[in-house]
């Protein structure tokens, strides 16, 4: 019993088994590393863009990413909002803007929404723009809310903008090494 225990133990992370029936901490150790990582790097951002999920704009977030969030320049990317319904989505676009939250919905396939999302970051940074040139812009998001999407078309418009730059090396990490940086 002792042995499955550890093995259980070992293969599940810091999940942990309470056999006298109390708290389960359901809480993975990748998952709170990752916030953590997160976290940290958020203070270097000069703005977020948070992926959320068009259909479900308040369930598909890191509660506990929240308050750090909220405290930075942040758009709301509404993504996959092609299988959201248009009439309800509306509302939650008319719900963060009451909240003074600016939101945008967008499809992440599409280069012309996400270019769309790139003009209200670069209007949100104008001010800042005028006065530091390089700005660092980061995607967060719980998992498959589509971040590696939003970031492919937002390099492929950066490519197409800049066509001669090499982007720098793999640097960023959220759910995985996908992120890297690029001049938009
Ligand atoms: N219909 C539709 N599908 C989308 C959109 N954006 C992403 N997807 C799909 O959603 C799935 C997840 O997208 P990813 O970009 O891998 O999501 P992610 O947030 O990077 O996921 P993790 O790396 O696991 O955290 C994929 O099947 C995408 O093709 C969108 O705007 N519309
Ligand atoms: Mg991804």
């Amino acid at each position: 019993m002792a042995a499955l225990k550890g093995l259980l133990k070992k293969g599940l992370g810091e999940m942990d088994f309470n056999t006298g029936g109390g708290l389960i901490n359901w809480f993975p150790g990748h998952m709170a590393a990752a916030t953590r990582a997160i976290r940290n790097r958020l203070k270097l951002a000069d703005l977020v863009i948070e992926v959320r999920d068009a259909r479900i704009p308040l369930s598909s977030i890191n509660v506990n990413l929240q308050p750090h969030l909220s405290a930075k320049r942040r758009v709301i990317a509404l993504n996959k909002k092609d299988l959201a319904n248009p009439n309800i989505m509306h509302k939650w676009v008319n719900y963060f803007e009451t909240g003074k939250q600016d939101c945008i919905p967008i499809n992440a396939h599409s280069k012309s929404s996400v270019t769309k999302l790139l003009e209200l970051v670069e209007l949100k940074l104008k001010e800042v723009m005028s006065k530091e040139p390089t700005l660092l812009v980061m995607v967060v998001g719980v998992p498959n809310v589509g971040k590696s999407c939003l970031i492919n078309s937002i390099h492929q418009i950066a490519h197409s903008r800049f066509p001669g730059e090499d982007e720098a090396s793999c640097c960023g990490s959220t759910t995985r090494c996908y992120s890297r940086y690029c001049r938009i």
